[in-house]
């Protein structure tokens, strides 16, 4: 396997969300930051608690279909530790909104106790969602509205009013997710984000991502690889997927058809074919 490189993408309108995320935090009493279930950590939003300084936030750990529960668990248990309030949802098929208004009342239970104290009716709390690409921002306003939600349209000197959908009479969404990048501190979160879809495949190469996740499955899951393949693992992760070529039939005029391996690899690692698993060990 060639030397693993770092990777570096720093796209230019980040400083842009930034500024957008700052306006629009000011705007609400709490936010809502989506992470993956299957990397919590790597998903997170580095610049998030800076920027949101003492407001509540609500974690919610999306896609928890594709992550391993019992992983699931060990996270919520931690993050739950570290004084967050945390939620793990099927953004598609699940029915979170009772939930999700449940929640938002506990975590705001200190500004609500305190309008009740002055006698002010309590008003809806609002919240805004965000999270780093690819998290489910955006299927999880969608479904909470019932609809595709208003993508606000990015012209110049148009000024953009906010929307805000009612939840129910005490909680309110802006329906425009603020979008912040991870922090690639380390090579694997490179990888984990590339290979989860969070970054652009144009950024890491397909063999780069197959050999990565091949060798991260042989350290910590290699039944994973075993049983979706009917192999036995190699002593290295490329010898692995040569196997698995073998065994699939991915030869091209007698010789493996790397392209084809390393592609439908990934594919089969994201469309979750090699089961649930969770690439933050906890
Ligand atoms: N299986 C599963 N897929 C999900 C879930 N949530 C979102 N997805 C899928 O993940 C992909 C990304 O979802 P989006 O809602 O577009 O994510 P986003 O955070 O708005 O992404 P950006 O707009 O690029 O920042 C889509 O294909 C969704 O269908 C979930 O809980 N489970
Ligand atoms: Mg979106």
């Amino acid at each position: 396997m060639e030397q693993k490189k770092i990777i570096q993408w720093y796209p230019g309108h980040m400083a842009k969300a930034r500024r957008q995320m700052e306006e629009n935090l000011k705007k609400v009493d709490f936010v809502i930051e989506i992470r993956d279930a299957r990397i919590p950590q790597a998903s997170k939003n580095p610049m998030l608690s800076e920027l949101i300084g003492q407001k509540p936030r609500l974690i919610l750990l999306s896609k928890k279909d594709k992550a391993d529960p019992v992983y699931t668990k060990k996270w919520i248990s931690y993050l739950e530790s570290q004084g967050n309030k945390v939620l793990a949802l099927d953004l598609i098929k699940d029915n979170y909104k009772n939930q999700l208004i449940q929640a938002s009342k506990e975590i705001c239970s200190s500004f609500i106790e305190k309008q009740k104290r002055r006698g002010i009716k309590p008003r809806a709390l609002r919240a805004m969602v965000c999270g780093i690409p690819n998290v489910g921002k955006s299927t999880f306003i969608n479904s909470l509205a019932k609809r595709k939600a208003a993508q606000t349209a990015d012209r110049p000197g148009v000024t953009k009013s906010l929307q805000w959908i009612k939840l129910a009479s005490d909680l309110e969404l802006l329906d425009t997710p603020g979008v912040l990048w991870p922090k690639f501190e380390d090579t694997d979160t490179g990888y984990k984000l590339a290979l989860l879809g969070s970054i652009k495949d144009e950024i890491v190469t397909m063999d780069e991502l197959a050999l990565y996740a091949c060798q991260w499955l042989m350290e910590h899951k290699k039944e994973a690889i075993e049983n979706t393949y009917g192999i036995s693992i190699l002593s290295t992760p490329y010898e692995t997927l040569c196997e698995i070529a073998n065994k699939r039939g991915y030869i091209s005029k007698g010789t493996i058809d790397e392209n084809r391996l390393m592609h439908s690899f990934v594919r089969e690692i994201r469309d979750n074919k090699l089961g649930a698993i969770t690439w933050e060990i906890i």
